[in-house]
């Protein structure tokens, strides 16, 4: 692991405190630049409840992508600049240790919201990941859309308050930002009851809700807003999407999810997010990883014309 390989300065000449906390390796090996969107990864599976090895996402995310064509489907045009990801690579994290992990996220977003841009992609890891991107994102955003088979709104989870199953509570309680679900099937009572009393900030969309009429409320929602998008992949149905760490039946196709990108590119603002929860390890063929490739390629087109 190199440490401090860019010195990169800001205005004033000093060196930038956060860049020390990023590695050399791995990177997306094809196709990168400092003309690019940004990316991160956070390799960090230290909460994780059923399977582990989302550690491992961001690397095999990395290795698919350069497999793929870079054709976008939502403009239904090939990506026309020649690079596309300018890949910063992973934050070192210590391994177990989670609130200093989270830490190291929040000050390596800061710092690229401050000297780089607003507009990132971070690959994950598990979901709690997203608690410390929005703590530093989030005066730059109106809304949070979520694509998950889980709410993650319990209190705590085995005692846990800071966990990938409670990591939504915890962005609710600390910004108090709208959150809208899209492919949540996976509810415990006390997330039930939880997000019935909070339904002016909480808005859940089943998979089987993904319908005309939804759509033109969604459309509503999302209008003008400055949004962060996270994917957890296994909002995605196993069958399209095996490789993640909870796995729960009866999700969204990719091509639902695909339409949720197309409204959000044509009536929202998307400033950043992150693709969270694949799991190599249990993946089959690397399909889940291509499919979240395929998805960093439509969100990267996305975020480059904003
Ligand atoms: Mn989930």
């Amino acid at each position: 692991m190199a440490l401090g390989h860019k010195c990169f300065v800001r205005g004033d000449n000093a060196l930038v405190a956060w860049m020390h906390l990023l590695t050399d390796h791995p990177k997306i090996p094809c196709n990168e630049g400092d003309e690019g969107l940004i990316i991160l990864g956070a390799p960090m599976d230290w909460t994780t409840s059923y399977k582990p090895g989302t550690r491992f996402g961001p690397k095999s995310i990395r290795d698919a992508i350069c497999n793929l064509e870079f054709f976008s489907m939502i403009t239904s045009r090939p990506v026309e600049d020649l690079i596309i990801f300018n890949d910063l690579g992973d934050i070192t994290l210590p391994p177990g240790d989670v609130i200093e992990s989270l830490t190291r996220i929040k000050n390596v977003v800061k710092g690229v919201i401050e000297d780089y841009s607003k507009n990132f992609i971070v690959l994950g890891g598990e979901h709690l990941i997203t608690l410390p991107i929005i703590e530093a994102i989030s005066d730059e955003i109106d809304l949070i859309v979520v694509i998950d088979a889980h709410l993650d709104q319990r209190d705590q989870y085995l005692g846990n308050k800071y966990s990938h199953a409670t990591v939504m509570r915890r962005i609710t309680e600390k910004t108090g930002l709208p959150i809208i679900y899209v492919g949540a099937r996976a509810i415990s009572p006390e997330e039930y009851q939880y997000t019935e009393a909070h339904k002016d900030k909480i808005k859940i969309y089943m998979p089987s809700d993904i319908d005309r009429d939804h759509r033109k409320e969604l459309i509503e929602i999302i209008k003008d807003r400055r949004i962060y998008l996270s994917i957890d992949m296994d909002g995605i149905d196993p069958g399209f999407a095996p490789g993640v760490s909870n796995p729960e039946p009866m999700g969204l196709n990719p091509i639902n999810v695909i339409e949720l990108l197309r409204l959000i590119h044509t009536h929202g603002k998307l400033v950043a997010g992150d693709i969270v929860e694949v799991n190599p390890l249990e993946d089959v063929n690397d399909i889940t990883s291509l499919l979240a490739a395929k998805l960093l390629v439509e969100i990267t087109t996305i975020l480059r014309q904003e």
